[in-house]
């Protein structure tokens, strides 16, 4: 897959993509990342990117031509089609679900905005979609891009290994948050680890993980269960840990 970043930092994206699962789907040429800056398509001496918003008020906006002349270049430098993504405060929010349907396209355009945000005609014409990391405020949409190039590259067959596949199987699938981990050693200052974990039982440790997955989601994002597909098993497990857990 590859992923063009429109940036006034393109680095920024590029370079927190260099490192771990991202950085290794790159290496595996699962993942081509292109950095385009419109200052490189800007005209005049000043190079001039932004300008002041019409109707008044603070901050600037940025302009049309040079993010134009660089979503152009953009597309030019490969033939597959691309779709442009507007990551801005504006936009849905990004889900999992949306994550997997990028994941599956062989290119996209992510347009990353500075200041109060881009003139709405460039929005208007040339973006597809505009996607949101959540509500609180950022700098910029470059970090929001790399969320969504982390997200987007872990899911490329054969960027995790065996182990990392296995827990994405078990787990991120179902929409539930993830049961607590432990590793040695069993007794430490700060507590012991649960008994079952060192029994041996192979199906009562899954149903301990089960239940404390379906307990912590209706602890701490019970919305979740709303929207999760759950078992009449579940159903038992969850009313247990509610019974030992008010
Ligand atoms: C209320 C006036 N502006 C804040 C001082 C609005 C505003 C403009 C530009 C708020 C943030 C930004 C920059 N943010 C993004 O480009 C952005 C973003 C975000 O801020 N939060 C969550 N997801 C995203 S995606 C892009």
């Amino acid at each position: 897959m590859r992923i063009d970043i429109v940036s006034l930092f393109p680095e920024f994206v590029t370079q927190v993509a260099g490192h771990g699962v991202v950085g290794r789907a790159q290496e595996r040429g699962l993942l081509a990342l292109h950095g385009w800056n419109p200052r490189d398509h800007a005209e005049g001496n000043y190079r001039r990117v932004d300008d002041r918003p019409f109707g008044g008020g603070p901050g600037m906006v940025m302009l049309i031509d040079p993010l134009r002349a660089c979503l152009a270049a953009a597309r030019a430098a490969d033939p597959a089609p691309a779709k442009v993504i507007y990551l801005s405060p504006q936009g849905m929010p990004l889900t999992q679900a949306k994550v997997r349907e990028l994941a599956g396209e062989p290119r996209f355009i992510l347009l990353c905005g500075r200041y109060e945000g881009i003139d709405e005609r460039l929005v208007a014409a040339e973006v597809d979609e505009e996607l949101s990391i959540g509500d609180y405020v950022l700098s910029g949409g470059e970090l929001a891009a790399a969320v969504v190039v982390d997200a987007v590259a872990r899911l490329q067959e054969g960027a995790l290994n065996d182990a990392e596949s296995a827990a994405q199987d078990s787990f991120a699938a179902d929409g539930l948050l993830d049961c607590p981990h432990y590793t040695r050693p069993v007794e430490h200052e700060l507590g012991t680890v649960p008994e079952v974990l060192m029994s041996g039982n192979h199906a009562g440790i899954a149903r301990w993980r089960r239940q404390q997955a379906l307990g912590r989601t209706w602890q701490r994002r019970p919305e979740l269960l709303d929207e999760a597909a759950l078992s009449a098993a579940d159903r038992k497990l969850l009313e247990a840990f509610k019974a030992e857990n008010p």
